[in-house]
C-alpha cells in the first residue's frame, strides 16, 4: 500500500524539539504507519542555530517566523515545541490553516488559554495531541491495561510525585532560553504546570476525573536576576506544589512536585491502591512495574517486580527481544506512532487538546486553592 506523505513543520529546537524529532525519525522504522513522514522545516528565531539543528536532524528547510511556516502549503503537521507563551497563538493559527497540530505540555498557561486552543482544533476538525509522553512508558500503559481488565476492584488511593532539584541555587537567573520555565509570564506557573501536569494527566487517564483539590504552594526564592532585562525581579512561579485530591470514583489522592528535593533529578513516581491489587512505578526504573495481587496464594503472596520487556506487554513487540529494555525517548516515538495510526483511520488519539484542557482545569484549581487556602472544585 502506498503511504500518504506527511510533511512536518517543527517550531522550537530545545530539549523537546530534539525529543520530538527523534520520534519523527524512529516511528516509521519500528511501526507500520499509514504515512511517510518527512522532516520538512524547522522554525526558530536564531538563524544560525536553527540551521545547525536542521542539518543535524535532517530538516529540509528552515524558517525564522512561525507565521510563515504555518502558511506554507507544503506543511501538513505543525509541532509546537516552543515555550508555553507561544502555544495558543501558534496552535490556533495552525488549526485555522487546516494543519494537524501537536503541542508540548502544558497545553495553555491557563485553562482559559487552553480552551481557545480546543475550540480552534475542534472547529477546524484537525487531528490534535498534547505531548504527555509518560502515558506511553510500557510499564505505565500496562497499569492502564491491568485496570481495564478489572483486576484492581474498587480504587481507594492514588499517589504521585515529580521531584527535581535544579533550581535550588539563588544565583540561577530566570528568563530567556533554557530558563523561561522560571519566568511566570512565559511559563504560566512553576512546577504546577511543568511537573504536576504530567502527574495529573497520567492520574486522570488511569483513574478518571479529579473533582476537587486542596493545595499548598511555595516560592522559596523570591527574587532572581532576569536574563532578558538584566534586573533582579520578583519570581512569580511556584517552586513547590502539593495537593490533596478527590477523584470522581471516590478515591483519595496526594500529589507533590518540587524543584527543591536535593538529589532528585526527575523522580516521577506513582502508586495506585485498589481492593485487590496495587501498582507502583518509578521513572528512574522505568522498565519495571511493582505489582501486588492479594488474590495470590498466601504462601507466595508479595510484590512482584515485573521487568516490562516482553513482546506481549504494551509497545514492546515493536522493539527488541524479551529481556531487552527501552527508555525515555521511546515514549515520544510511541506517542507519535499512535497519533499517526489513529489519524490514518480518521480517529483521535489521546491525550487530545480536550484532554490537555482537562489537566489545565485541575492545575488552575490547584493554584487557586493554594491562594484561597480552601478546597476548590475542578471546573468542567
Ligand atoms: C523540566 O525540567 C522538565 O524538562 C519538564 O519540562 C518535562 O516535561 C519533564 O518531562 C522533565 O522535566
Amino acid at each position: 500500500m502506498t503511504k500518504k506523505q506527511l510533511n512536518i513543520g517543527l517550531i522550537g529546537y530545545g530539549f523537546m524539539g530534539r525529543a520530538h524529532s527523534n520520534a519523527f525519525l524512529q516511528a516509521g522504522r519500528f511501526f507500520d504507519l499509514p504515512y511517510q513522514v518527512n522532516l520538512k522545516a524547522v522554525c526558530a528565531r536564531n538563524p544560525e542555530r536553527v540551521k545547525s539543528f536542521a542539518d543535524n536532524w535532517g530538516y529540509e528547510s528552515i524558517e525564522s517566523d512561525w507565521r510563515k511556516l504555518v502558511e506554507r502549503p507544503d506543511i501538513d503537521l505543525i509541532d509546537i515545541a516552543s515555550p508555553n507563551d507561544t502555544h495558543a497563538e501558534i496552535a490556533i493559527a495552525a488549526a485555522k490553516a487546516g494543519k494537524m497540530v501537536m503541542c508540548e505540555k502544558p497545553l495553555g498557561r491557563t485553562a482559559a488559554e487552553a480552551k481557545t486552543m480546543v475550540e480552534a482544533v475542534e472547529a477546524a476538525n484537525v487531528p490534535n495531541m498534547v505531548w504527555y509522553n509518560y502515558r506511553r512508558v510500557p510499564a505505565v500503559t500496562l497499569i492502564k491495561q491491568l485496570l481495564e481488565d478489572g483486576r484492581f476492584g474498587r480504587i481507594f488511593h492514588y499517589r504521585a510525585k515529580f521531584l527535581q532539584d535544579w533550581t535550588i541555587s539563588q544565583d540561577l537567573p530566570q528568563g530567556g532560553e533554557g530558563l523561561w520555565r522560571l519566568d511566570v509570564s512565559v511559563a504560566g506557573s512553576g512546577v504546577t504546570g511543568d511537573l504536576l501536569a504530567h502527574n495529573i494527566d497520567t492520574a486522570m487517564w488511569l483513574n478518571g476525573p479529579i473533582t476537587e483539590v486542596s493545595a499548598v504552594t511555595e516560592t522559596f526564592i523570591k527574587e532572581r536576576q532576569h536574563n532578558l532585562t538584566g534586573k533582579v525581579e520578583p519570581v512569580g512561579i511556584d517552586d513547590a506544589s502539593l495537593f490533596l485530591a478527590r477523584f470522581e470514583n471516590g478515591s483519595l489522592a496526594t500529589f507533590e512536585a518540587t524543584r527543591y528535593a536535593r538529589g532528585h533529578k526527575a523522580l516521577y513516581t506513582l502508586e495506585i491502591n485498589g481492593e485487590h491489587c496495587s501498582a507502583f512505578w518509578d521513572l528512574h526504573d522505568l522498565h519495571r512495574l511493582q505489582y501486588f495481587d492479594h488474590r495470590d496464594q498466601s504462601i507466595v503472596r508479595g510484590w512482584r517486580n515485573i521487568h516490562v520487556s516482553d513482546g506481549d506487554q504494551p509497545y514492546l513487540k515493536h522493539w527488541w527481544v524479551p529481556g531487552l529494555q527501552i527508555g525515555y525517548e521511546h515514549t515520544f516515538t510511541h506517542q507519535f506512532a499512535d497519533f499517526l495510526l489513529a489519524a490514518g483511520e480518521g480517529k483521535a488519539s489521546a491525550p487530545t487538546f480536550r484532554d490537555g484542557l482537562a489537566t489545565d482545569l485541575v492545575t488552575d484549581a490547584v493554584l487557586k486553592s493554594a491562594k484561597t487556602r480552601q478546597w476548590e472544585p475542578v471546573a468542567k
